[in-house]
């Protein structure tokens, strides 16, 4: 996708033109992980069970977004919107509603990931991303963490700090097993 001008409305799909659709593997070549999870019947998914307890998720609470439930509501979304990275992984599994995901990609271009009940993402720790509401205005997600969670972004330039440098380390890794395998 194009970036966005301040102008223009984030709640869109932005498509290139032509139209370029990002397939999975194009996200995990960037470190960007996705699973499909039956949100209906979490406890039973032996996938969400599988990973929660690989990757060592032992922290879980709720985030709602809606304009009538939560505080400061315009804000948050604008600071959730402004290019940004952490130093941990960003995990979330969509429960309701949905939204946009923007990720960088190899050549900075961004890559929007639609994202819908029942996905799973996590963006690797250093990614530089934003997070919009589409046009339905709602989203419910369950955010993950391993350890006491810590939500703090580092907007964009974020390039000293240690887990920007992680996070190109991780991307010669997955170089590293694609020349492999
Ligand atoms: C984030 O960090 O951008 C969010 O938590 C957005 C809501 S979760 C879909
Ligand atoms: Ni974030």
């Amino acid at each position: 996708m194009e970036d966005i001008s301040s102008k223009e409305d984030q709640r869109l799909e932005y498509h290139l033109d032509p139209d370029q659709p990002v397939s999975l593997d194009e996200l995990k070549n960037i470190g960007v992980k996705y699973w499909k999870i039956d949100v209906d019947d979490l406890e039973k998914d032996v996938t969400f069970t599988r990973i929660r307890k690989e990757r060592c998720y032992n922290y879980q609470d709720m985030c709602e977004i809606h304009p009538d439930t939560l505080p400061d509501y315009e804000n948050k979304l604008k600071t959730f919107f402004k290019e940004h990275l952490h130093d941990d992984e960003e995990i979330r599994l969509i429960m309701a509603g949905s939204g946009y995901f923007d990720v960088r990609d190899r050549d900075d271009k961004w890559i929007r990931i639609e994202v819908l009940k029942g996905d799973m993402l996590v963006l690797p720790a250093g990614i530089y991303h934003r997070f919009t509401l589409d046009k339905n205005d709602y989203i419910k997600a369950l955010r993950l963490f391993k350890g006491v969670p810590v939500w703090t972004p580092h907007m964009r330039p974020a390039d000293s700090k240690p887990a920007r440098q992680e996070y190109l380390d991780l991307l010669k890794v997955i170089d590293k097993e694609k020349t492999i395998s």
